[in-house]
């Protein structure tokens, strides 16, 4: 490290979810497993408890750590946000001010996610980077606030709006798009999966390891190259209807079958784009994605195989 260099310090909120159980491995493989404080509000070994509408607890951690950056993934998503409209609010947003405070105070960097479901039922199928932002679900309004407070808090503050994200190491969190994930266990492990959206619908996806890399990507960007879209870059990654996805699934177990019967989580689907333009993240910090559909479903079935007869 060149002279003079601060130390980078890192504290992730929300880590045991989707994305913090890979981002924080990532992160403690980078920097070190001592410079990455992982935290949630739920308790497990190797992490430490951390409520995030603790604002003072925060402050603390913060203080006490000597942290650098932040990366702040404690939220509701969309389908349980829905559920628990006012809870939904509290921690996407009151949680989301209390960690901005804390950034200011002490001169972190901070990193948090949007999602596409900023865009409402008047976007374009094919999601432009700059539109109206009318969303439909709470969860998504929360997620404007969000892309609001990053342009307008005086802090380096960064944002993806990242699409649904299909891993295999932890379950998805209470998402729209948890059935992208949820079909695979369901046709490895009892070969046939009920589907809360109908077949025809059509999603921007994202294979977790484009999207765990488009974050380091982003925050590695020199702030100057960072335009009006630093709160919430568009990023895309791969778009597909669940038929489609069965269809590709079906390439690895042919007798896997699919049933279709779509619950409230479908009109959350149905005001979301198909697609996802990223021009702007291409331009400013050189994102592209690697992973399409088959490649992601070859991915997902051969870790999830692996993980069992491994364990
Ligand atoms: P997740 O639900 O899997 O994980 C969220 C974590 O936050 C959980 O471990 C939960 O215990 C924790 N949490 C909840 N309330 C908390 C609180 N009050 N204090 C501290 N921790 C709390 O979610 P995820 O998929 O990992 O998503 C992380 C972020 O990325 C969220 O902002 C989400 O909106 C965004 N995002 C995710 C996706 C996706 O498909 N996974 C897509 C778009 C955006
Ligand atoms: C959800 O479905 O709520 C998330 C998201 C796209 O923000 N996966």
């Amino acid at each position: 490290m060149p002279m003079g260099t601060v130390p980078t310090r890192i504290l992730v909120t929300g880590a045991l979810g989707q994305i913090g159980t890979e981002l924080v491995e990532v992160l403690r493989d980078k920097y070190g497993e001592k410079s990455v404080i992982a935290t949630d509000i739920r308790e497990a070994n190797g992490c430490t408890q951390l409520d995030v509408m603790d604002a003072e607890g925060i402050e603390s951690l913060v203080q006490n750590e000597e942290i650098t950056d932040i990366y702040h993934l404690a939220a509701l998503l969309s389908a349980t946000g829905e559920k628990n409209p006012d809870l939904c609010w509290s921690i996407n947003v009151d949680g989301l001010v209390n960690v901005i405070s804390a950034a200011k105070k002490y001169g972190c960097r901070l990193f948090s996610p949007s999602s596409i479901a900023v865009f409402g039922p008047d976007c374009p199928k094919h999601a432009p980077q700059v539109t109206g932002l009318n969303p439909s679900t709470v969860y998504g309004k929360t997620k404007v606030v969000g892309e609001h407070l990053a342009m307008s808090s005086e802090i380096d503050m960064r944002g993806l709006r990242y699409p649904g994200l299909i891993s295999w190491k932890a379950p998805a969190g209470g998402g729209t798009t948890d059935y992208a994930v949820e079909i695979f266990h369901a046709a490895l492990y009892e070969g046939h999966y009920n589907c809360f959206v109908r077949e025809d619908t059509r999603l921007p996806m994202m294979y977790m390891d484009d999207a765990i890399r488009a974050t380091l990507e982003l925050m590695e960007a020199s702030l100057d190259s960072l335009g009006t879209s630093r709160g919430g870059y568009n990023i895309a990654g791969c778009s597909f209807t669940v038929g489609e996805l069965v269809e590709s699934i079906h390439r690895h177990i042919p007798e896997f079958t699919c049933s279709f019967i779509p619950d409230i989580r479908q009109n959350y689907a149905d005001s979301w784009p198909d697609s996802i333009e990223d021009i702007v993240a291409r331009k400013e910090w050189g994102w592209m994605p690697e992973f399409n559909l088959d490649r992601i479903v070859d991915e997902m079935i051969l870790n999830l195989r692996n993980s069992q007869s491994s364990s």
